[in-house]
């Protein structure tokens, strides 16, 4: 089965009122989204994200970038999975680097598989952020924490629920810094994270699950990224910002 290339855009904590009405009448005076060739999701900080939905084309989907680790309640300043979904939106992205390390967030690999488990128990898709510091990558351990932050969310799945998980793999290094992985270094993780899938999930989640690639991507390295043969889309964040998004949202062609 060929995997439906997929791409978000991670708008972060960006944007205002003004500036995401532009971008998005900037994305919607696009060419139509080929439904049968590309998946496109715009994840706006929560504030904005009904209001990104109700400017822009039904062709792109809308995502939230984080949500709450349980059933609603008692949770002040956070956001339910059961409430994105129940206002319409179908994905959440989780594990997301920037909530993994940085200090005042710092969410382990349980914290990121139990999210990840009571999303999908919601109905929502997830797009599952996993990568490897620099100091990581530096001591040949790239690999070993790919695998260990996958391993903590099989843990609490079934092999049906990786049908709604999306892998994005961002070399923490990569990500906001302008230095994109070569397209062997990515290519190289997305076939062990391939690897990964087919020895501890099963054949079908290795050949349908669909891994991005996040980290300083641009329409300018993202037609080289996408030739690869593992490479099933992109997680943008700083590009997403702009219209030349469309760009990279071409370049599954
Ligand atoms: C990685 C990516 C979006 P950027 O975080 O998920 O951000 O493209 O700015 O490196």
């Amino acid at each position: 089965m060929k995997r439906k290339f997929f791409v978000g855009g991670n708008w972060k904590c960006n944007g205002s009122m003004h500036s995401i009405k532009e971008l998005c009448e900037a994305l919607n005076a696009g060419e139509r989204l080929e439904s049968s060739a590309v998946e496109v999701m715009v994840a706006p900080p929560a504030l904005y994200a009904s209001y990104a939905r109700s400017l822009l084309r039904d062709d792109f989907a809308v995502g939230l970038q984080n949500c709450w680790i349980g059933k609603p309640g008692a949770f002040t300043g956070e956001i339910a999975a059961d409430m994105i979904r129940d206002a319409g939106f179908p994905y959440v992205i989780l594990g997301h680097s920037e909530r993994r390390h940085i200090p005042e967030l710092r969410e382990n690999d349980q914290t990121v598989a139990r999210k990840t488990r009571y999303a999908i128990e919601q109905g929502l898709a997830v797009v599952l952020c996993i990568g490897e510091l620099l100091e990581e990558r530096q001591a040949g351990k790239t690999r070993e924490v790919n695998e260990r932050q996958l391993n903590a969310v099989k843990e609490v799945l079934s092999d049906e629920d990786w049908r709604r998980v999306v892998i994005a793999y961002e070399p923490v290094w990569a990500i906001g810094t302008g230095q994109v992985a070569t397209v062997e270094q990515a290519e190289q993780a997305h076939a062990e994270i391939r690897s990964w899938l087919e020895k501890q999930v099963g054949s079908t989640a290795a050949a349908e699950t669909r891994i991005l690639y996040g980290g300083s991507v641009t329409a300018d390295n993202c037609d080289e990224l996408a030739k690869q043969p593992d490479v099933d889309g992109f997680l943008v964040g700083g590009a997403s910002l702009k219209p030349a998004f469309l760009d990279i949202v071409r370049s599954h062609k």
